[in-house]
């Protein structure tokens, strides 16, 4: 207790305006970084505690502020499997935080030992990873402190993307175990990729150059390096370049470039220019969204292609290949989607790929916990962020299916490839990035093809502005207002005098505001049932 005591008065806390709180948030505690040093270190203290609730298990630590602007950070906490912390443990996390001294987060340390019934002297393990912030060396500097006072050992991975931190977590947990996630290093998850993607691609052609926007993070040179576990003769025609990738000047980071500037402004980066017909796929600040996008050489219109169009992509592939592979009817597959999924998407995967789906509040712990109920669940927020999650015994019907035609096997043999080289325990852009890659090659697809499997119905975003977010409350996953009393049934008079029409309004969990989102069948319709809402509940 005085160890953690001393240490924590080296890493104070930023003290908010009265009335005001730190929240543990859809993505851990983000601000600017400047007020996140004392978070770090008290962050560093309840991770070192949770590993020991859990038997010495490794948690994982990750520093970044994802897409969000260079100056600001962010530290978030990744459960054994490499899945989002428990939510339970965030309401530990902001009281840790909020303790208004240091003696304080030893008393409230103290007390969850005590009533968790866990043994402060027990062995901890807390591995941590950081993006190219350069705020990030402050953070981890308090973090360790935390985790020399607090006995816990430690493994500090340096600069690693999201996805590539929960990874090792996982790996770390399941190291000599059956069900082993890889080997136990950034080497081990390449590696992993690599084998995966020479399997998936087999007898199969890139299909001429990608261009991928790492958004001036992470990405970047972990991308280039991943690349150099493929060699040229192993996968046909592999032609990747990568731009976008200078993480020598910080302040750049994210700045006009990147998967959030391309869903939010539903256009290319201006650097570089964009050539017509050139596939190119823009990544996020820490690496776990996704955006691809071109200009069709013919019309010479842009398209974009988001985290809709990629989980209705990978079910329409996964299904073909379960068709393929005579398990169609033996793996409960099923699409896990938000409220802000274009409803084109949806129909096309109800009505077309015939296809449960289930809509869940924003945020993908949310859709992760909806998505591991199917055998093969695929979630992406729209926004870019997602994966397809395998059950073990979707594994096992992959690698134990006796084959008895050479196309069942060849289905058998993608299926299990497809199931190394998906993140299985968060949204990774690089993994999903080849993924579609994969996709593409075996159906010989341009983002023409790709794009016209559908039409997107015209929508609109608005933030709102309001007094107190916190009366907004909603149900039926955030798609109807339950409060202020009589809003939603003004939205639903709106709603019903435009064509094709959906709109809903919800407190963002992320930023101090509402999110109205509206789609209807023309693109003026959506703007004005959006505006028509924003003005209900401004
Ligand atoms: P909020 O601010 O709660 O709308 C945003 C995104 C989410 C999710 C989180 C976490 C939209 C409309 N919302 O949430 O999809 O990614 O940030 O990063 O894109
Ligand atoms: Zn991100």
């Amino acid at each position: 207790g005085d160890d953690i005591v001393a240490a924590s008065k080296k890493h104070p806390i930023v003290p908010l305006e009265k009335g005001q709180r730190y929240s543990y948030g859809t993505a851990g505690f983000r601000m600017k970084a400047d007020l996140l040093e004392g978070i770090a270190f008290r962050v560093g203290v309840l991770a070192a505690l949770r590993s020991r609730s859990l038997g010495g298990q490794a948690i994982g630590v990750m520093i970044t502020a994802s897409h969000n602007p260079a100056v600001d950070n962010g530290v978030k906490i990744v459960d054994p499997m490499g899945e989002m912390l428990e939510q339970e443990w965030e309401r530990y996390a902001t009281a840790f935080v909020n303790a208004g001294s240091d003696e304080e987060v030893v008393k409230i340390y103290k007390t969850l030992a005590t009533d968790l019934k866990i043994n402060v002297k027990d062995p901890a393990k807390v591995i941590f990873g950081r993006d190219t912030r350069p705020s990030g060396h402050t953070l981890v500097t308090a973090l360790k402190a935390a985790l020399v006072a607090s006995q816990s050992e430690y493994v500090d991975y340096k600069i690693l993307t999201t996805p590539q931190l929960h990874y090792l977590v996982r790996a770390t947990n399941t190291e000599g175990s059956p069900v082993s996630y890889g080997k136990v290093s950034e080497v081990g998850y390449y590696e992993k990729l690599a084998d995966a993607f020479i399997r998936a691609m087999k007898g199969k052609k890139f299909g001429g150059t990608l261009s991928v926007d790492c958004a001036n993070g992470v990405g970047g040179p972990k991308l280039s390096e991943f690349l150099k576990y493929i060699p040229k003769d192993k996968v046909n025609g592999i032609d990747v370049k990568v731009v976008n990738d200078d993480v020598l000047r910080p302040e750049i980071l994210n700045l006009d470039c990147g998967a959030d500037f391309v869903k939010t402004k539903q256009r290319a980066p201006p650097i570089p220019k964009l050539v017509p017909g050139l596939r190119s796929c823009s990544l996020d600040g820490d690496a776990d969204r996704l955006m691809y996008y071109w200009v069709d050489p013919d019309t010479s219109s842009f398209a974009m292609l988001d985290g809709d169009r990629i989980s209705s992509l990978a079910a329409s592939f996964i299904g073909d290949l379960l068709e393929s592979a005579g398990l169609r009817d033996e793996l409960r597959t099923g699409v896990v989607q938000t409220a802000y999924a274009n409803g084109a998407s949806t129909n096309y995967i109800t009505q077309h790929l015939k296809l449960p789906v289930i809509c869940t509040p924003t945020g993908v712990k949310h859709l992760h916990h909806v998505a591991q109920g199917f055998d093969i669940g695929v979630y992406f927020e729209a926004n870019g962020h997602g994966t397809v999650l395998f059950s073990p015994y979707a594994i096992a019907a992959f690698k134990e299916t006796e084959p008895q035609s050479p196309a069942q096997k060849d289905a058998l043999a993608t299926l299990a490839a497809l199931g190394d080289l998906i993140n299985q325990t968060v949204g990774d852009a690089i993994s999903d990035m080849l993924l579609v890659e994969v996709i593409l090659a075996h159906k010989n697809w341009t983002l023409r093809d790709w794009a016209m499997t559908y039409a997107d119905l015209p929508n609109r975003l608005v933030r709102v502005e309001v007094g107190n977010k916190d009366v907004f409350r909603t149900t039926d996953a955030e798609r109807r207002l339950l409060h202020p009393d009589g809003a939603q049934e003004e939205i639903d008079n709106e709603v019903k005098k435009f064509k094709d029409a959906r709109s809903f309004a919800r407190a963002s969990g992320t930023e101090n505001a509402c999110r109205v989102y509206a789609e209807a069948a023309t693109r003026s319709e959506a703007s004005e049932l959006a505006d028509r809402v924003a003005l209900i509940i401004q």
